[in-house]
């Protein structure tokens, strides 16, 4: 499939509006791998297809869970605002015939993030925060630390999502905070 087709599947697959933002994540990714030694076309297309099954209902994301082999632990089992990360990674995998595991592993980690990403899954979840749809109290700061430093930007992302998190009273995932001690013991 070429991006053009791309763009077709996930205008039927999404809103208006979150279409919109898939293709400023792949925009904002583009330059992120430009500057933080990603590949930017790898870069595009995961930023493109990140969300594709964020408007997926249940049956669909699990139906998808179950087919790529992908076991919920009892926490992600509890929090559907992680389905569409993994759900969409076994889309891409199934669906799509996207064989390389970067693009995959950086739609997977979309969300929660990880100890251990590459380049370009560092890339993917800060251009999900800082594209040009966003809009929220600390989006400005975040965008200038991401053209600084890409480790401070995930630093100050994490804490950000996690403070969120507490204050929602939500599940925090155990790669969100591995990710984050990570960050912490190496900067
Ligand atoms: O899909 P987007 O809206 O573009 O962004 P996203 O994939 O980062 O999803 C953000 C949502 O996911 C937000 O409501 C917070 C939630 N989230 C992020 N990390 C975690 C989480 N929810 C839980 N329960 N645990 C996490 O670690
Ligand atoms: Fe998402
Ligand atoms: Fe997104």
């Amino acid at each position: 499939m070429n991006t053009q087709e791309y763009k077709a599947l996930l205008k039927s697959r999404l809103s208006p509006y979150r279409y919109y933002h898939s293709l400023c994540v792949a925009e904002s990714a583009v330059v992120l791998a430009k500057k933080y030694g990603a590949d930017p076309e790898k870069a595009y297309v995961a930023g493109l297809l990140h969300d594709i099954t964020k408007e997926a209902d249940k049956a669909e994301h699990f139906a998808l869970l179950e087919k790529a082999d992908i076991k919920l632990s009892e926490l992600e089992k509890r929090s559907p605002k992680l389905w569409h990360a993994m759900s969409g990674s076994a889309y891409l995998r199934l669906n799509l015939g996207i064989t390389d595991e970067d693009i995959l592993r950086a739609v997977y980690y979309h969300t929660t993030a990880r100890a251990g990403m590459s380049a370009l899954e560092k890339v993917i979840y800060i251009a999900d925060f800082i594209s040009a749809d966003r809009d929220y109290d600390d989006v400005e700061i975040v965008r200038t630390l991401a053209k600084k430093d890409l480790e401070e930007t995930m630093l100050y992302t994490g804490r950000y999502t996690i403070n969120e998190l507490l204050q929602k009273g939500a599940c925090i995932h155990p790669d969100t905070v591995a990710c984050y001690n990570e960050l912490k013991l190496n900067i």
